[in-house]
C-alpha cells in the first residue's frame, strides 16, 4: 500500500513513520509513505500557499492551486482510491474506516491548516473527509499520523503476528483484556491465578469476560443495547 501525505509542515511527519511497526512495514516494502511539501508547488516567488478569505473573516485560507498541482502530479503517476482531507468537521475516523482503508492500494492524505482550505478543493479534488475526534488540532498533520499509523499496521504482513491486529481493542467492538508478564508476583501484586493455570479454554473465557467488563465500565456506548 502507498500513502501520500500532503502538508505544509513536512518536518512534523518524518519521525512517526520511522519507528517500530510502521518502520518495519516500510522496510519490508509492504508500505510506502511519501511526504510532499505543498509549498514546493507554490507558483509565486514568495512561495505563498495561503491567502485572505474572499468576503472577509479572520484567518488565512489555503489556496487551491498548489494543492491541485501536487495532486495532479501524483494522479498522473498512479490511480488513487481515495483522496482524504483531514478536518475537524469531517466524518469520524473509526477502526471500521481504518480496516476499509487498509484494503486500498493508493491513498492521499491532505493536511489542512489556518482557517481552512478553499472549498473548491473539497468540492472537486477530495473524495472523503475525516476527523479523528471532537476536539480541534492546530493542523491536520497529527490526524494524518493517526490515520496512516492505524491503517499501515493493518496492511497484511506489517504486523508479524497476524492474529495480533485482530485482537486489538475495537476490532470486535470490545476493549482488549488486561495483559501481564513476569514476574507472577511483584510487591505482593499478583497476576490473576487463571492465567497461570494452563487451561486455555478457561483462560479465553476469562479474557472475554474481562473485555466485556472493561467495555461496560469505560465504553458502554460500544455495547449493543
Ligand atoms: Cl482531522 N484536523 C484538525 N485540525 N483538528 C482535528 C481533526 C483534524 N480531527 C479532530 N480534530
Amino acid at each position: 500500500m502507498r500513502i501520500d501525505i500532503l502538508t505544509i509542515l513536512p518536518e512534523l511527519l518524518e519521525s512517526p513513520f520511522n519507528h517500530s511497526i510502521i518502520k518495519r512495514g516500510r522496510g519490508k516494502g509492504l508500505l510506502e509513505i511519501c511526504i510532499h511539501n505543498i509549498r514546493d508547488y507554490a507558483q509565486n516567488k514568495h512561495k505563498q500557499v495561503d491567502d485572505y478569505a474572499f468576503g472577509g473573516g479572520a484567518g488565512m485560507v489555503m489556496m487551491i492551486e498548489p494543492i491541485d498541482l501536487c495532486i495532479s502530479k501524483l494522479k498522473a503517476e498512479r490511480q488513487y482510491d481515495e483522496i482524504i482531507y483531514l478536518t475537524p468537521d469531517g466524518e469520524r475516523f473509526t477502526q471500521r474506516t481504518a480496516n476499509y482503508l487498509a484494503t486500498l492500494s493508493n491513498i492521499i492524505l491532505l493536511c489542512g491548516h489556518y482557517k481552512g482550505i478553499d472549498q473548491r478543493v473539497r468540492d472537486h479534488l477530495v473524495t472523503r473527509e475525516l476527523s479523528i475526534g471532537d476536539y480541534v488540532l492546530s493542523g491536520g498533520e497529527i490526524a494524518a499520523m493517526v490515520v496512516a499509523d492505524s491503517v499501515g499496521r493493518l496492511v497484511p504482513g506489517v504486523i508479524s503476528d497476524e492474529t495480533s491486529a485482530l485482537t486489538d481493542s475495537f476490532q470486535d467492538n470490545l476493549l482488549a483484556p488486561p495483559v501481564y508478564t513476569r514476574p507472577a508476583e511483584y510487591k505482593g501484586w499478583k497476576v490473576p491465578e487463571i492465567l497461570l493455570s494452563g487451561h486455555q479454554q478457561k483462560i479465553d473465557e476469562w479474557k472475554h469476560q474481562q473485555s466485556v467488563e472493561r467495555t461496560k465500565k469505560c465504553r458502554p456506548d460500544l455495547l449493543p443495547d
